[in-house]
């Protein structure tokens, strides 16, 4: 029999929890795999008040006796990686096998230095907001086939000549452009060689392992990093990462076909947040922006930075399940929401004059709109202890019922709380 895959993937602009839902997806599944992105990503899963953030590891890391892949799309700046599973280690963690794809491109010294020389000249405008992991300047080696990858770091002799040409041409941008020291050769190729050995034991053949699995009966688990809003081609463009956060990233970033996926599940947080700059129709900049970012503890989980906060957008969340081709959502944070006494939900947005019910593609235009809301009565009651929608106040089933009705996706997952056991079950 055929196993069955899942992908998770955000639905907003990142944070949105995508870290506990795999976490709560994982044990019916054997391998789970991460697509795209690198050390910008934080996914968080709390454990009995014990809490793990996952960078480039995969979120399923806790789980012993399972496999968790870094797939070839992934930009994987190994000093991370072995940083995270050092902390694991350290923390006595039981671990799953992991398997980094030797075809995955490694985020080198000189993209860290370029990602956060590049933001450093760029006008506040211009300014993206990046993490400053490096992700941007690596992906572009990686399309403009200057990239180096996992498997090069394991041939010292192609690797130092691949490097001589590679560094030759960053320190000329380095050295011309932003008037700063050349980096030594010497010391990125030593850099380098230090990784190989201690990468050769996880090199593997990523899109190999899930056929296998598939073929097996197995459940093999896609884990999205950042959100759709900041796809490189379907995000608000220029204010996006560098790679395809979007489902159809999972099948160039691991090489499965999409006609082995079944099930494909969106999350969202009850309202919204983003970091960095870029259009943020809901945002709210006032007090019940401070009163979610308190209450949801809304700060990056690599930077540390404040996210901004606002309403959920109903038009990006639907503009998002098209894009994705979602068929279940998974809902965070309503205990956040908590307290108040009327939620909001922008339902449409005002451009000169006109309302528009569809998410426009074009930035600019984005940009301009105003949100029309549709607002719901609160609730004042802690939802942390509910474990069935019986438990939820009615007001708070309203209020999920709407969004799925407006999304037209059922809630197979609600995040009552940040804990694992926080979680409300629906199938
Ligand atoms: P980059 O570094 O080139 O990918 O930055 C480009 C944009 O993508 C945004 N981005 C993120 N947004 C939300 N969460 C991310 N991960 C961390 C977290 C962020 C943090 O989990 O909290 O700790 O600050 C993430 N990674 C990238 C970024 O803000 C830019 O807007
Ligand atoms: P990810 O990048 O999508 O995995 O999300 P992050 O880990 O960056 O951010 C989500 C934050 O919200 C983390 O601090 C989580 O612990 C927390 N979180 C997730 N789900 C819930 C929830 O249902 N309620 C509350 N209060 N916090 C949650
Ligand atoms: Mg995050």
């Amino acid at each position: 029999m055929r196993g069955t895959a899942e992908v998770i993937v955000g639905m907003q602009w990142g944070d949105e929890g995508k870290g506990r839902v795999v976490d709560a997806v994982m044990p019916k599944c054997d391998v789970v795999v991460r697509y795209q992105g690198g050390a910008n990503a934080g996914h968080t899963v709390i454990v009995e008040g014990k809490k793990y953030v996952f960078h480039i590891l995969p979120s399923g890391m806790l789980y012993s006796g399972k496999v968790c892949v870094v797939g070839n799309g992934v930009v994987v700046d190994p000093d991370r990686l072995f940083e995270e599973l050092g902390e694991l280690s350290s923390q006595g963690m039981d671990r799953a096998r992991l398997v980094v794809s030797g075809s995955a491109h490694v985020v080198m010294p000189y993209h860290k230095v370029l990602d956060q020389l590049e933001e450093s000249v760029r006008s506040k405008e211009k300014r993206i907001g990046t993490t400053g992991q490096g992700i941007g300047p690596c992906y572009v080696d990686k399309f403009n086939r200057t990239g180096i990858r996992v498997y090069d770091l394991m041939h010292p002799d192609m690797l130092r000549d691949k490097l001589d040409y590679i560094l030759g041409l960053k320190n000329q941008i380095i050295t011309r452009i932003y008037k700063e020291t050349p980096m030594s050769f010497d010391a990125v190729y030593e850099k380098a060689m230090s990784w190989s050995e201690r990468l050769s034991v996880y090199i593997g053949d990523g899109s190999a392992i899930i056929a296998k699995a598939l073929n097996e009966g197995k459940c093999v688990l896609f884990e999205g990093a950042q959100g759709t809003l900041l796809d490189i081609d379907h995000g608000t463009y220029p204010y996006v990462t560098s790679s395809n956060p979007t489902c159809g990233g999972v099948f160039t970033g691991t090489g499965v076909g999409p006609k082995s996926i079944d099930k494909i599940i969106g999350v969202a947080k009850a309202y919204c947040t983003r970091v960095g700059e870029g259009p943020f129709p809901s945002e709210d900049l006032g007090e019940m922006g401070k009163y979610l970012r308190e209450k949801g503890r809304e700060y990056g989980a690599t930077t540390g930075r404040p996210r901004r906060c606002g309403w959920l957008d109903l038009v990006a969340l639907k503009y998002a399940a098209r894009i994705n081709g979602a068929t279940h959502l998974a809902l965070t944070k309503l205990d956040v929401l908590s307290g108040l006494e009327e939620i909001k939900v922008c339902v449409a947005y005002e451009y000169e004059g006109k309302k528009l019910e569809d998410y426009p593609a074009d930035t600019w235009m984005l940009s301009q709109v105003k949100p029309l809301y549709r607002t719901f009565k609160g609730f004042s009651e802690d939802t942390r202890g509910a474990r069935a929608m019986e438990d939820l106040p009615q007001a708070a089933r309203d209020y999920v019922k709407f969004i799925e009705d407006q999304t037209g996706l059922p809630v197979m997952m609600l995040g009552v709380g940040p804990d694992r056991k926080e979680t409300i079950y629906r199938e």
